[in-house]
């Protein structure tokens, strides 16, 4: 199908607002959300770029019991934390807002209200484990008990962190409410269903039929879903911190956070363009791409397209490029166990590297299998890559126009083959590039960006203007004329990636109006134009200073294993 798009409207998953973000959520999600909406504006796309946080949920609930505080104050304190790495490190969303706004209130109400009235869920009793002495229902998460697989003793209702298997509560033995400790009943309950299973054929149709040039790992696990067989899914819970279902009957009743936290996408479209959100929802010349982890794929793929299908006025998303995980030396990343590099600690560590970070997570990002980041392949990549080619490039193709021709762009005289050669070279690389932004390949669009100051490097390397400014000046001028229209390129190409150094390229070149349709062009700074003094670009990190990193992880692994073994 070759739709012809007008729009694009991006979203990236909502991070749970009851921790910090770390290395993992910027790999997996928002650089790539970031790069693809950056590349879209600079070739004068409409695009609207969708973040926020995800604000309830069973675990927030928990952290607010175990804190003593409300799950308000949990989630007040970790949005504006998120949301501050979020802009430290330039990820540019026209809105990041939170689920527990009035206006997302209202809307996922309303879309519940919508379903309810067509007739599109189904109601069902169950019986689920009750505290009496709480007086509530218990969450899966509000259970713990001895794990019937591994014998520990702290398993939950849904998961033993143990030894990884998923449960149902009344799998555990010996079950306890994690409220207050007493032993739970079963009592009935009821509770509405998003019949999942009656969408089977559609979604077949819709994803393995319509969509088979989305990733393979996206494209696997939904195949892997659908040849399973869908079951209803709950869409309510028996909890108080959620967006209450809008029924009489339901008092203690929230929706289920998997049913509110997408609409959260409409709910910021709404906030943050009240008077023609529908265009971007409603209308089929926009491009929905959904951003997530690929532990989101199920709800983005299978049941929010369900949601959006049965109310019947919303478009579906055309691409959901997830990621796989990233691990951290090795391990598995784990906010519980602090097994993690925060983006505010990395931001007090490193300050004014964002870039880098934002290099090495694109260029080691796991687009098709988990990756590995570790510290010295982050400092190995920005004194062997950054430093030593982009920034050594640019940095000396400016202090020779400056040394030779009072900084200000020589002219060009005649082209000689091997300057023919580099210019192919450039235009051949640009070919790829756009190829690679278009189909989510962030990696491999990055290695051409680098690719192009390769070029540049070895340009320089192999001509020598310092030697050859003493006998041939003309020839010189040549040479220092492409270098500085290559540099200019260079910064048309990182700004995706790396937008604070193609910024400040940008700054050095006096020449802020580059835009995308100019790259691979060699006319972009005129005979004359007067550039300003170098700075560096990036600088070497010492061994140190990852040293350091690296011994705070050890520090944390034992104190782990302290903890377990206690
Ligand atoms: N908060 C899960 C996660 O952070 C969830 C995403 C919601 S996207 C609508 O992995
Ligand atoms: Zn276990």
């Amino acid at each position: 199908m070759n739709k012809q798009f007008k729009r694009t409207l991006i979203t990236s998953a909502l991070p749970y607002a009851n921790g910090p973000v770390h290395i993992g959520h910027l790999a997996g999600v928002y650089l790539p959300a970031d790069i693809y909406a950056r590349y879209l504006r600079l070739k004068g796309e409409e695009v609207l770029f969708i973040g926020g946080s995800d604000e309830h949920g069973v675990p927030i609930a928990l952290k607010a019991k175990a804190e003593n505080v409300s799950p308000q104050e949990i989630v007040d304190t970790f949005h504006y934390l998120i949301k501050k790495s979020f802009e430290d490190f330039g990820i540019t969303f026209d809105i990041y807002s939170r689920t527990t706004s009035a206006i997302h209130y209202k809307t996922a109400s309303d879309f519940f209200k919508q379903l309810y009235d067509k007739g599109k869920f189904i109601e069902k009793v169950t019986e689920q484990y009750y505290d009496e002495e709480a007086r509530q229902f218990l969450a899966d998460r509000y259970i713990t008990g001895e794990c019937p697989h591994c014998g520990n003793e702290h398993a939950y209702g849904d998961q033993c962190e143990s030894c990884g298997t998923s449960l149902s509560p009344t799998e555990l033995i010996h079950p306890k409410s994690a409220i207050s400790g007493s032993i739970p009943v079963m009592k009935e309950t009821k509770h509405w269903y998003l019949p999942l299973d009656q969408y089977e054929s559609w979604l077949r149709q819709w994803i393995l039929e319509e969509h088979s040039e989305w990733k393979p790992n996206v494209y696997g696990q939904c195949k892997s879903w659908l040849d399973m067989g869908l079951q209803p899914r709950a869409v309510s819970r028996d909890l108080d911190w959620g967006v209450p279902v809008p029924l009489d009957n339901a008092k203690g009743k929230v929706l289920y956070v998997w049913f509110d936290a997408p609409i959260g996408y409409i709910s910021n479209t709404i906030e943050y363009s009240p008077n023609d959100w529908e265009k971007w929802w409603k209308k089929e010349d926009t491009r929905m791409i959904h951003f997530i982890g690929k532990d989101n794929i199920v709800f983005h793929c299978i049941v929010f397209p369900v949601m959006l299908k049965a109310e019947g006025s919303f478009i579906l998303p055309e691409n959901v490029p997830a990621n796989e995980f990233l691990n951290l030396e090795g391990d598995k990343i784990s906010t519980s166990r602090n097994w993690a590099v925060w983006l505010h600690e990395y931001m007090e560590d490193f300050p004014g590297k964002q870039d880098v970070l934002r290099y090495v997570l694109t260029a080691n990002a796991p687009e098709t299998k988990d990756n590995d980041f570790t510290w010295k392949d982050f400092q190995a990549r920005n004194n062997n890559e950054l430093v030593a080619i982009f920034g050594n490039f640019v940095n000396r193709a400016i202090v020779l126009t400056h040394k030779y021709f009072e900084g200000k762009i020589p002219p060009c005289g005649e082209l000689i083959d091997y300057d023919r050669e580099t210019l192919k070279e450039i235009s051949d690389t640009k070919m790829r590039f756009d190829n690679y932004l278009e189909t989510f390949r962030f990696r491999e669009a990055l290695k051409e960006a680098m690719n192009l100051a390769r070029i540049g490097n070895k340009y320089l390397a192999d001509t020598e203007p310092w030697k050859l400014i003493k006998s041939d000046v003309p020839r010189t001028s040549t040479l220092l004329y492409l270098s500085m229209q290559m540099v200019a390129n260079l910064a048309i190409a990182f700004e995706p990636f790396l937008p604070f150094s193609s910024a400040k390229i940008k700054r050095l070149l006096n020449q802020p109006h580059l835009n995308w349709s100019q790259l691979g062009e060699i006319d972009l700074l005129p005979t004359g134009h007067a550039i300003n003094a170098p700075e560096l670009l990036f600088e070497k990190i010492e061994d140190e200073a990852i040293e350091c990193q690296i011994r705070k992880l050890f520090d944390t692994k034992k104190l782990n294993e302290l903890n377990e073994t206690k």
